[in-house]
């Protein structure tokens, strides 16, 4: 496994912000009168801030101009980062720490590939911006997943081959990304829903070395 790496997305794979990103699209969307529930959040999983937004507007069934839309978007990014600057470690998705951990101690590179704007915030505020290799995110390139963009970056960032890294996602547009990029894909959560990926755990609590090893063994990109 030496020359190899692991790439994390973060929202739903680390940490749990899709909470956090439902509850300051519904402020917005309880002030513009759109009906938006928790089922049409999950639409939202994976997908940078202004498609989302996009999303929710074709929801709304409402059409707004483009300074309109900034300032809608910029609305809610200023709720989501009041609900982030008060994340704690406490955070951190079971087993996540403990796999990164072991992946370090094999020398396996270790890095961030997410949509986020925000990733440097949360990674700090939840104390694990050290343990990366590299951090690859939406400040940093221009096409949104499903487009491999971002791992390309990640695996660029680290200097392995995207044909040697394991990607880690919870998005359907996360796992095309993965796939897209030549990469094997693990799917965190639903095996109804990332039915495309290589292989499907419910939390990174249910990963280890060994058994990643032996999903690679099986798998032929
Ligand atoms: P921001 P990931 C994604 O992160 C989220 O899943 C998605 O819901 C969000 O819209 C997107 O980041 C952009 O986030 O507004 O903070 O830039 O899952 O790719 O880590
Ligand atoms: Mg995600």
């Amino acid at each position: 496994m030496q020359s190899s790496a692991c790439i994390f997305d973060l929202d739903g794979v680390i940490v749990d912000t899709a909470r956090y990103h439902f509850l300051a699209w519904k402020r917005l969307t309880d002030q513009l009168g759109i009906h938006f529930t928790e089922e049409d959040n999950e639409r939202l999983k994976g997908v940078s801030r202004m498609a989302s937004l996009e999303i929710i507007l074709e929801i709304g069934n409402k059409k707004v101009d483009e300074s309109q839309k900034q300032e809608y978007a910029t609305l809610k990014n200023n709720w989501y980062i009041d609900y982030i600057s008060k994340m704690t470690p406490d955070e951190i998705l079971p087993g996540s720490l403990a796999f990164i951990k072991e992946l370090k101690n094999a020398n396996i590179r270790v890095a961030i590939g997410s949509a986020s704007k925000n990733t440097p915030m949360i990674l700090e505020r939840v104390g694990i911006l050290e343990l990366f290799d590299a951090v690859a995110d939406g400040n940093i390139v221009r096409k949104a997943k499903p487009d491999p963009e971002v791992f390309i970056k990640a695996a660029e960032m680290v200097g392995i081959k995207p044909g040697k890294c394991v990607v880690f996602e919870d998005a359907v547009a996360g796992v095309q990304a993965a796939l897209n990029a030549g990469m094997m894909c693990i799917g965190v959560g639903s095996s109804k829903i990332l039915k495309e990926a290589h292989f499907v755990v419910s939390g990174l609590n249910e990963m280890n070395l060994k058994k990643l090893m032996t999903i690679k063994k099986d798998i032929r990109l």
